[in-house]
């Protein structure tokens, strides 16, 4: 009923649209990756955020027609941005699974079909898990984030720090990059908790051969900050904000 009803109208009839934020290498200021991020802009005008919709779509099996929509648009705009340069463009996309996706373990399949079906390799692909994702059922995922990693994706645990999780999957899963949640990161200059918790992760990540991407950097301050921490990658509204694919090609075509 209403918005499950409208929500699967919306992903037939193409009302879904995804926006790319740049993800940036801290020391040479290059734009290195394009996250991407779902909207939906109703029928009545509304633009809605993945946080109002993506729960809805989990709870109706939405989820796995959206996920697969997210997934091929999101490969299909790196293709499309290689054919536009004349060879590889130079970025990678990122695409974020929820807990639902990752314990369906066809997700790997479906994936890796998209990629064959673009001409696309895996590793112009990175996976943002999160944390609860993997609590749910650690083994089928484990199986799940492996035939991913097989793939030659590179696997990011989104918003960490802030799931209810142990540790221990750090050791067992081939995770890549540890994303810094904005939440630790905005305002950590003004906060000695804040940079304290930073540098555990910034760390802990170091120690394990871990890259990181620091989220939500607005200030020139902060990007300064945490390079001069060892952060590997920046994001946030400093570089841009999430941008039409037509927009973000253009800033990327700029930048080089
Ligand atoms: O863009 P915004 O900050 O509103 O995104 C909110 C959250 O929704 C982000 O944390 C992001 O990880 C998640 N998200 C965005 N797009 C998708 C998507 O296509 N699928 C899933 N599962 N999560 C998404
Ligand atoms: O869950 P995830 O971390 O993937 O969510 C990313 C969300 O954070 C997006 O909805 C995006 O709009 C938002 N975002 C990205 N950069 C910034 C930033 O610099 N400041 C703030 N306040 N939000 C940001
Ligand atoms: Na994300
Ligand atoms: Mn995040």
């Amino acid at each position: 009923f209403g918005i499950e009803t409208e929500l699967r109208r919306a992903i037939d009839n193409g009302a879904l649209r995804l926006a790319f934020q740049p993800i940036c290498d801290l020391a040479t200021g290059r734009i290195v990756a394009f996250e991407a991020l779902s909207r939906w802009r109703t029928e009545q005008g509304v633009e809605l955020s993945p946080s109002d919709f993506i729960p809805v779509a989990e709870e109706s099996g939405l989820i796995v027609p959206l996920g697969r929509w997210a997934m091929a648009q999101a490969i299909e705009t790196v293709a499309e941005w290689d054919r536009r340069t004349g060879g590889d463009c130079g970025v990678s996309v990122a695409v974020n699974l929820s807990a639902i996706q990752l314990q369906r373990d066809r997700v790997a399949t479906m994936v890796g079909d998209i990629l064959e079906s673009h001409g696309v390799e895996g590793r112009r692909l990175t996976i943002e898990l999160t944390e609860s994702a993997i609590v749910a059922d650690p083994d089928r995922t484990a199986h799940t984030i492996r035939a991913l990693k097989e793939l030659g994706t590179t696997l990011a645990m989104d918003d960490f720090g802030t799931g209810y999780s142990n540790l221990a999957y750090l050791q067992k899963l081939p995770i890549d990059v540890l994303k810094i949640d904005r939440s630790f990161v905005s305002g950590m200059l003004a906060d000695r908790d804040k940079v304290a918790i930073v540098r555990a992760i910034l760390s802990l990540a170091q120690a394990l051969g871990m890259k990181t991407t620091a989220e939500g950097i607005e200030t020139n301050e902060l990007a300064q900050t945490l390079t001069a921490l060892g952060c590997t990658y920046g994001q946030g509204y400093l570089y841009a904000r999430p941008l039409p694919a037509d927009q973000a090609f253009r800033l990327l075509s700029l930048s080089k």
